[in-house]
């Protein structure tokens, strides 16, 4: 059986990841593939436990940046290792809400973690395991956090302060222009209707 394609989506809070998640699944659904969505952090019961350690604030505790580097990689691990790969041999096609260019935009750009440090230990998470297309949904951060409100409550990320997504969403771009053969930027600030339109045209260049 042929191996499934990996897919990831990223951006800024607020981008419209979740939203265009469903475009792609039901594109490729369309093609006659089989589709699983999954996210991270999270996707796995024991990566699930992590997201919540990760997301939720707590007033009795503040978590440390090397912390939630490792929480980030501890949940890779096991989504990746226990379920993308065998699924992907499988030959489901697996979506992915965010994966490891959230850690190098958010912990390396946004944290400001030493990226050998970042890149050490993704490669014993990952090694050579990387997503075949990447979508980068770009929004400017003041716009998506005010979408990312909307929703009520903010989680751990979403109460940083906006210079924090500056640094982010500049990283996101760079890594955009350093490798546009697997990373394609999008403009996340257009109407849903045409955000979809773009997406879909680039699916159509897979030729799937
Ligand atoms: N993180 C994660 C790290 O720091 N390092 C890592 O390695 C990883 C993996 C995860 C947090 O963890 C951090 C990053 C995050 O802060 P999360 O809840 O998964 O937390 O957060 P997000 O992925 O940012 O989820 P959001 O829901 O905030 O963003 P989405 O999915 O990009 O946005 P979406 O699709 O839910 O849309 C938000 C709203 O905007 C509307 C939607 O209808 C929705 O209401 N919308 C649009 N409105 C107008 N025009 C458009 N084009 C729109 N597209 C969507």
């Amino acid at each position: 059986m042929s191996k499934g394609l990996f897919i990831t989506l990223e951006g800024s809070e607020g981008a419209g990841k979740s939203t265009q998640i469903e475009v792609i699944s039901n594109y490729l659904k369309g093609k006659g593939r089989k589709v699983i969505c999954v996210r991270e952090p999270g996707g796995t019961p024991i990566a699930e436990d992590i997201r919540a350690l990760l997301k939720n604030p707590r007033e009795d505790d503040s978590m440390c940046d090397t912390t939630e580097l490792l929480l980030m990689y501890a949940a890779r691990a096991q989504l990746v290792n226990s379920f993308i790969k065998p699924k992907l041999q499988e030959g489901f096609d697996i979506i992915c809400d965010r994966h490891d260019l959230s850690t190098v935009a958010y912990q390396g750009g946004g944290r400001g973690m030493d990226m050998n440090h970042i890149n050490a230990v993704r490669q014993i998470v990952l090694g050579n395991f990387r997503p075949d297309l990447t979508f980068l949904l770009d929004i400017d951060p003041e716009e998506g956090m005010k979408r990312a409100r909307q929703r009520g409550k903010l989680d751990r990320f979403e109460q940083s302060k906006i210079d924090f997504f500056i640094r982010v969403r500049n990283t996101y771009i760079e890594c955009a222009k350093e490798d546009p053969e697997h990373i394609v930027l999008i403009d996340g600030s257009l109407p849903l209707d045409k955000v979809s339109a773009n997406v879909i045209a680039c699916l159509e260049k897979l030729d799937v």
